[in-house]
């Protein structure tokens, strides 16, 4: 049972740094970031949902880590939660639903203007290191 659940990665590169991904739409999310994911499928895991997501949106091979504790509300009953993730190969690249990407640095983190769900996500992930 993973219904309405939004899976979203912390995907790190080997510097530490983390990557933000910049949604090009819908309209109203549009020009925020987030951690890339999206909806678990029906009879799908959320882990096999993160890697999924991660292939179709960023191209890249990944695998999930530990989960991240908490869960965010979103819109429409869905709830966001959050794995660390690690990238196996490939290098990201926006792909879909996205038009920018970002690693940063720890110094870094609070410099993106974060979609609303996504700012307690980061901060719960942040006390996790
Ligand atoms: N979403 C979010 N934060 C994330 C990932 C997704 O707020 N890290 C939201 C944006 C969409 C919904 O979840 O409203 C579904 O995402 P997608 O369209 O990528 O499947």
């Amino acid at each position: 049972m993973n219904e309405r659940i939004v899976v979203g990665a912390a995907l790190y590169d080997g510097g530490g740094r983390l990557l933000a991904a910049r949604r090009s739409a819908p309209p109203e999310l549009a020009g925020g970031w987030e951690l890339p994911g999206g909806k678990v499928e029906p009879g799908e895991s959320c882990e096999g949902a993160l890697v999924r997501e991660l292939r179709e949106e960023l191209g890249v091979e990944a695998v999930a880590g530990e989960r991240v504790p908490g869960e965010w509300p979103l819109a429409k009953g869905y709830a966001l939660r959050v794995w660390t993730a690690r990238l196996v190969s490939g290098e990201p690249e926006p792909l879909e639903d996205h038009d920018a990407l970002r690693w940063l640095t720890p110094d870094e983190v609070w410099t993106v203007d974060w979609l609303a769900a996504d700012v307690p996500a980061v901060k719960a992930l942040l006390t996790m290191r």
